[in-house]
């Protein structure tokens, strides 16, 4: 990846699920240094300050937690990322995983103006492949993966210019997905890599056959980092949390294979909850995945005193 414009966008949305804290998001990042730290690697960075929810008159839903702020989040921020794909590389700092309903709606329709396939990375314990229907929790953090797809269901959400088709996701780092998910999933063809065989074969492998089937497209490429990804030893700083995640070196190794494909055209850092965090150790770390991604080199990384 050559130098580039990066865009900060804040996504503080919260609504995704009931236990509160995403929207302290943006401003961790902040204060853990995400702009020094890009454009420390040459990028221009500007950070577009915070989205905010579009208004949505409509009565909340039995079931779902804060349906009608979801929706007003949605589309709003896939105007975001439609007006930030075309000055640069738009960096989502959320936020809950419910804003990549937006972020994602968003990138596939500048891709599809720019005629050419998104491609989904999402790194992630969950595959977030819920509908309205089948969310046991009502908790929409638990969905993007769904709505974005064009999966039936979302009839109360905004239409979607441009769904991303499932044989263009690449999920790594499952470990917890539910029946009704596991039985959706198992009618498609998304590249699934579990935690197991990560562990069998090597975190690598999957990675740099979803790539080259990128490249092989001509395609754009959405990453979505999900905090919970990561073990949670080392990122306590998610609701969502389930042992066995990605050790740092993994998920660095993936960052590095990340940046020098050349091929990432947008990011999401979600889930990080600031009010579980230890001393921003969690921020800290997205940070510098965020940086690993964008170019930082393995002996420049800084040392840490907590
Ligand atoms: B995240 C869950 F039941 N599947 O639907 C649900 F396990 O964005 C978790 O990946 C969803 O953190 C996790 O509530 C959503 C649960
Ligand atoms: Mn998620
Ligand atoms: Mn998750
Ligand atoms: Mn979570």
């Amino acid at each position: 990846m050559k130098q580039r414009d990066l865009l900060l966008v804040g996504a503080p949305m919260d609504a995704g699920k009931r236990r509160q804290g995403c929207r302290m998001g943006p401003d961790a990042y902040r204060v853990a240094g995400i702009e020094q730290a890009l454009s420390d690697l040459g990028h221009a960075v500007i950070d577009l300050g915070d989205v905010a929810p579009d208004p949505i008159d409509m009565p909340e839903h039995e079931h779902l937690f804060s349906l009608p702020a979801c929706i007003g989040w949605t589309r709003a921020l896939a105007r975001a990322a439609q007006d930030a794909a075309v000055r640069g590389v738009p960096i989502f700092m959320g936020g809950d995983h419910a804003l990549s309903m937006g972020t994602v709606a968003g990138m596939a329709a500048h891709a599809d103006a720019e005629r050419r396939p998104l491609f989904v990375l999402w790194l992630d314990a969950h595959s977030d492949f819920h509908t309205p229907q089948s969310t046991g929790s009502g908790n929409l953090h638990g969905t993007p993966v769904a709505y974005f797809t064009g999966q039936a269901g979302f009839e109360a959400f905004p239409p979607l210019p441009a769904p991303v088709p499932t044989d263009r996701v690449g999920m790594i780092g499952l470990r917890s997905v539910d029946p009704a998910e596991r039985a959706a999933l198992e009618k498609d063809n998304a590249m699934l890599a579990d935690m197991r065989s990560i562990d069998e074969h090597g975190i690598k492998a999957p990675l740099m056959a979803f790539l080259d089937r990128v490249r092989a497209a001509d395609g754009l490429l959405h990453v979505s980092l999900d905090v919970d990804f990561l073990e949670p030893a080392i990122a306590p700083a998610v609701g969502t949390t389930v042992p066995g995640g990605a050790t740092e070196r993994e998920a660095h190794l993936v960052m590095e294979l990340l940046h020098e494909s050349g091929l990432v055209s947008s990011l999401d850092l979600v889930e990080l909850n600031p009010f579980l965090d230890e001393r921003g150790r969690t921020a800290k770390l997205m940070v510098d995945l965020a940086a690993s991604l964008m170019g930082r080199r393995i002996f420049d990384r800084p040392t840490r005193s907590f």
